[in-house]
């Protein structure tokens, strides 16, 4: 097999990186290109914002109910990402953006779930036609990829959980995008689950990467070939599947077929690092929770955090999609942006490890 990539063309970042001896956790040896390693950010501001009181230790993933509630997935841990909360397990907040002056609270969920190991990632909402509300949440527990399917009890404020997925197609999920009541797509972020092997496909940029149906009677590979793919979202019409890839700074859109097979329609280049897409319904809008500088995202150093970045994009399908910064910090208030969901006029920003925002605009 030829590696699409040759040793020569890999540049360490960490001083002393020894690729024959380090650690995979430690190690990073990428092209700096990848990681965009060079790049500063412009601050630029939404006027009316303030830090969510109860987050300090990442929301990584938010989405938002057409009436207004939204669902953050909290307390990431993750090999290589930094942590605030190391010995906290993760957990599931809702926050109502109907009320005036919104507060976010813990979800509480159900007793058979083990929440001691609660780690989730990404998360999606599904509505059924009787209107009972599913939450679906990427959980690692430990290196066990799982999706953990709750439906949300909006009287008592709590999840009932209804079932665990796992899957040998399922190894290392990032972000999921609900189509039925046990019916998603998944991005894998990587082919391995192995965290050597983890490690090995991005440093020789394997691009094995890929994008999952699974439904109860059919799991199959419908998208291959990212470098790292991310945050999936199905658009408003249900017709296309949105896909970040981070480290190939694109989002890709694809057209789902009727066998819920996909095939590409278009790649969207940026200049930065993709992490979790959502929609807004209102105009179809996708705002896009970014990481410009992944050099200082993976290797942490509290004097030089890492950067924030949310940008909007406008009719993607057109041949000339507008793209918006709408939020930038050099990690002052806010560090690693992994996500932007908007709501009437509100605009919540969740990042990895960190704060959250909530905003007028
Ligand atoms: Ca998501
Ligand atoms: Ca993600």
């Amino acid at each position: 097999m030829t590696l699409p990539i040759t040793p020569v063309s890999l540049k360490c970042i960490k001083p002393n990186c020894n690729p024959a001896t380090a650690s995979p956790l430690v190690l990073f040896c990428f092209n700096r290109n990848r990681l965009k390693a060079s790049r500063e950010v412009e601050f630029t501001d939404v006027p009316n914002c303030h830090l969510i009181k109860g987050i300090e230790a990442g929301a990584g993933d938010i989405d938002i109910l057409p009436n207004g509630l939204a669902f953050f997935s909290v307390g990431l841990k993750f090999p290589g990402l930094h942590s605030f909360a190391p010995d906290k397990p993760g957990g599931i907040l809702m926050m109502d953006l109907k009320e005036e002056k919104p507060r976010a609270l813990e979800l509480r969920i159900s007793r058979d779930f083990n929440l001691a190991s609660f780690n989730p990632h990404g998360i999606s909402i599904f509505i059924d036609n009787d209107d009972t509300v599913y939450l679906f949440v990427v959980n690692h527990l430990e290196f066990k990829n799982t999706v953990e399917i709750f439906k949300f009890e909006e009287e008592e404020n709590s999840l009932l959980h209804l079932k665990t997925i796992k899957h040998e197609l399922l190894p290392s999920m990032n972000d999921i995008t609900a189509v039925g009541p046990a019916h998603f797509y998944a991005t894998n972020d990587h082919y391995f689950s192995d965290p050597f092997l983890k490690y090995l496909e991005t440093y020789l940029n394997l691009h094995w990467s890929n994008v999952v149906y699974y439904s109860p009677n059919e799991v199959k590979v419908v998208a291959e070939g990212f470098d790292s793919a991310n945050g999936i979202h199905i658009s408003p019409d249900n017709k296309y599947i949105y896909v970040a890839d981070t480290l190939a700074h694109e989002i890709h859109v694809l057209e789902k077929h009727p066998n819920m097979n996909l095939t590409q329609l278009k790649v969207l280049k940026l200049d930065t690092l993709v992490d979790n897409l959502s929609i807004d319904p209102s105009s179809g809008d996708i705002w896009v929770g970014c990481h410009p500088n992944g050099q200082k995202l993976f290797v942490y150093d509290p004097n030089n955090p890492p950067f924030s970045e949310v940008l909007r994009i406008q009719n993607i399908l057109s041949e000339k999609p507008t793209v918006t910064t709408v939020y930038a910090n050099n990690g002052s208030v806010l560090q690693g942006s992994s996500v932007a969901s908007v709501y009437d006029g509100k605009l919540l920003i969740g990042t990895l490890f960190h704060r959250a925002l909530y905003c007028e605009l």
